[in-house]
């Protein structure tokens, strides 16, 4: 057994400090019970928490870590920027060059904006799509997510095509009612939607590969509906690529679809593991935003001089086409062992995975929306989540939660994730949970 007495002690006291002993909801083992673990240091593709207990980290904090922890590159930049000042509130080279990168790799991207979270990147989105429009409704799908924007934190409501219902206090009727809210890869229910309400529809946005459900691929043709229906009613189609830019392809999903979005938001992987979102899109659209067009955005730390730096070291890294076939072998080699493991001790599952981001979902049906993914058995998974922890592999604390695998993750990790895997799913399958 694992010693997490450290871990324990100190989040017992983070409780006392913090609502959940948490920053951010996703990291409290919610999903799958007991006390998370506190960390203390990441290296390569290693985490290590405060009992010195080491793991193969599948997380990498929810997706930046694509080049692996203490990149060396990553971390000599941030100290050269740290040395010129912490932030300055003015213009920076920087910031060009990062813009110029993302411009450069992200196919649809022709000016940009850097703010300071994803959540930022999708909620100035949005406005945007309704400045330009001059229209409110918006269309998300369900399982998707998008951050903690008021508008987008919206439950389908009872008939899935009406418009959405709060989906958590402090979210007030006013901010949802323009939410539509409609299941992923329904073309049908799309075109319903804007049937009835298209003269309305500034914008639908959508995760272009799902992670937020467990990792869903969509179909072609829903890819072909959300962009031939938004383009024939004047809407404009975002791709939040918070998850998937940079790490599906170096182009994000956009270029490994052959999609033009007219808004892509990004976050994660462009900051390096520093806060950063970005939002950019055609240079028409784009202008809207002041002060070049009077759409408000504004923020103190958006391109910030050290974010910048561990962004550009990231994203020039990228730019290597030999990281992303080492990515899609070792992704795919994972995939095959954890299928195999699971086949092999009769456990129902089935996998989605796009490049190196995938989910083992403990579900026998292909996993396609929302409702799929809702069916899985959560509780198998918690129990195949702890048997890995205990064998020093950490695996996302949610069924509904995609896993990473990084561009540091050798041929013997995977191995000993694989071997760890078949443990834990044989302990799974003696067990009685698996008989419920
Ligand atoms: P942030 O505000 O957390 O930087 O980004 C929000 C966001 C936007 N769009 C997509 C597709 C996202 O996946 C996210 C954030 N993802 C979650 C994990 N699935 C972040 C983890 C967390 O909330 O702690």
């Amino acid at each position: 057994m694992l010693n997490l007495d450290r871990s324990r002690e100190v989040f017992k006291a983070a409780k006392k400090l913090m609502p959940g002993g948490v920053n951010s909801p996703a990291r409290a083992f919610g999903a799958v019970g007991g006390d998370p673990i506190v960390m203390e240091r990441g290296e390569g593709a290693y985490l290590y928490d405060i009992d010195s207990n080491r793991y193969i980290d599948y997380i990498g904090s929810w997706g930046p870590m694509i080049l692996g922890h203490c990149n060396s590159q990553v971390v000599q930049a941030v100290e050269k920027a740290v040395h010129n000042g912490m932030s300055f509130g003015a213009p920076t080279a920087a910031e060009n060059r990062l813009a110029e990168l993302i411009i450069e790799m992200v196919p649809s991207v022709e000016k940009v904006r850097l703010v300071s979270s994803g959540t930022e990147a999708t909620m100035s989105a949005i406005r945007l799509a309704r400045g330009v429009t001059g229209r409110d409704v918006v269309i998300k799908f369900a399982g998707n997510y998008h951050g903690h924007v008021d508008s987008l934190l919206v439950a389908a409501g009872s008939a899935a095509a009406t418009l959405g219902v709060p989906d958590s206090p402090g979210v007030t009727a006013g901010c949802s009612q323009d939410t539509m809210v409609i299941p992923y890869n329904d073309p049908l229910a799309l075109s319903k939607a804007f049937g009835d309400h298209g003269a309305r529809i500034a914008a639908v946005i959508m995760e272009p590969v799902v992670g937020n459900m467990g990792c869903v691929t969509p179909s072609d043709e829903f890819l072909k509906a959300v962009r031939g229906l938004t383009h024939d009613n004047d809407a404009l189609l975002i791709f939040d690529e918070v998850m998937t830019g940079f790490r599906v392809a170096v182009g994000g999903a956009q270029q490994l679809f052959g999609m033009t979005p007219d808004i892509t938001t990004l976050g994660k992987i462009v900051g390096g593991g520093m806060p950063i979102g970005a939002y950019g899109g055609r240079r028409d659209i784009m202008d809207h935003i002041l002060p070049a067009g009077d759409v408000f955005q504004a923020g103190t730390l958006s391109g910030n001089p050290l974010a910048t730096a561990a962004g550009i070291a990231t994203l020039e890294q990228l730019q290597d086409p030999d990281i992303y076939s080492r990515l899609e072998k070792m992704s795919a080699r994972l995939e095959q062992g954890l299928t195999k493991a699971a086949s092999d001790v009769g456990i129902p599952h089935t996998t989605n995975r796009v490049g190196s981001m995938l989910t083992l979902f403990f579900n026998p049906q292909p996993v396609l929306r929302w409702e799929h993914a809702a069916e899985c058995h959560t509780k198998a998974y918690s129990k195949f989540f702890w048997g890995l922890l205990q064998r020093g592999v950490y695996f996302p604390c949610s069924q509904y939660e995609a896993l990473f695998v990084s561009a540091v993750h050798t041929e013997e990790d995977i191995d000993r994730t694989i071997a760890a895997a078949s443990e834990s799913l044989a302990e799974l399958a003696a067990s009685s949970v698996c008989a419920t």
